[in-house]
């Protein structure tokens, strides 16, 4: 059984890979840990470190104590907060990312798991069907981070060995934990409000499609990029990952269907410009073939299981 330790565990994603992975690998094998107690339902499920991402000792001494031999090193800054902070965003971003590396090449770890995402494109990338290997310009520090950090993982892995695996997450979207700071947490919220005011107005406008996931299939990608034996993994940069697109428009009327009077309202902010910068649909065929990614979840679907976990919490 691996030793796992997931860093940013009280974050959207951290916290429900925690769950998942203590199902998968032992109740005692998952150590979770993070800067703060920010989650209680992660605080109180188990074995929890205060750990601070940004310092290689920190991280270091939890290694130690534990016998972790593998990361999934969740914290970072996303990319509307990293628009206000980009100092700080490029720090965190880029320092978690080389403290974690470099364990692995120091051999005190064996196996990395690092998200990366669709703001690793920018406005010159194919918009339809964005292919894995494309032009990449990104105009966020947060895509840019991500960019440069595929860059250091394909590096690490070619010339150390470090077994270090990605996916390109798009909008993640899930009824236990908030995301926090990113340009398509309106596909959160937009079910939060829906249920709790009948309406909501978006910070998109309504015909912006983005490429989206139900975390479902983001945690079981994720776990299972994790289990593929080493040589399926040809991309050792990170996986483009899909599963649908759609609009702020299309959404509302998914949501029409559980909640007929539900209305929404459009007034683009600054994420508007993030948002036209992205690609509108993904080409995952590599994840597909090298190690059987498959989606569950479609908008019909995602809205119905969204709708009745939030009424029922
Ligand atoms: C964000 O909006 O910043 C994130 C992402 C697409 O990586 N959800």
């Amino acid at each position: 059984m691996p030793k796992v330790l997931i860093i940013g565990a009280c974050g959207q994603i951290g916290s429900e890979l925690t769950f998942k992975l203590k199902d998968v690998y032992g109740y005692d094998n998952v150590i979770a840990s993070d800067i703060a107690y920010n989650n209680l339902d992660v605080v109180n499920s188990g074995i929890f470190e205060i750990v601070d991402a940004q310092d290689y000792s920190s991280v270091r001494s939890c290694v130690d104590k534990h016998k972790i031999d593998t990361i999934y090193l969740m914290a970072a800054m996303l990319s509307a907060t990293g628009e206000k902070h980009p100092k700080r965003a490029w720090d965190l971003n880029m320092s978690s990312l080389f403290h974690v590396l470099n364990l692995a090449k120091d051999g005190f770890i064996k196996h990395v798991f690092w998200p990366s995402s669709i703001a690793v494109f920018g406005p010159t990338t194919p918009k339809q069907n964005t292919p894995q290997h494309t032009i990449m310009e990104p105009t966020t520090v947060y895509g840019i981070t991500k960019q440069v950090g595929e860059r250091w993982c394909e590096y690490y892995h070619d010339k150390y060995g470090v077994d270090v695996r990605s996916i390109r997450y798009p909008g993640l979207i899930s009824w236990k934990t908030l995301p926090g700071g990113g340009t398509t947490d309106y596909a959160v919220e937009i079910y939060h409000e829906a249920i709790k005011h009948k309406s909501y107005e978006c910070f998109l406008s309504e015909n912006t499609e983005l490429p989206m996931m139900y975390m479902d299939d983001a945690i079981n990608a994720t776990v299972n990029i994790m289990k593929a034996p080493s040589d399926a993994i040809k991309i050792r940069s990170s996986y483009n990952l899909a599963a649908m697109s759609f609009t702020p428009a299309a959404l509302s009327e998914a949501i029409k269907v559980h909640i007929p009077e539900f209305e929404i309202t459009y007034r683009p902010d600054y994420r508007q410009g993030i948002a036209d910068s992205w690609p509108k649909s993904i080409n995952d065929s590599e994840a597909r073939q090298d190690w059987n990614w498959q989606h569950d979840y479609d908008i019909e679907k995602m809205t119905a299981e969204m709708i009745s976990k939030l009424q029922q919490n």
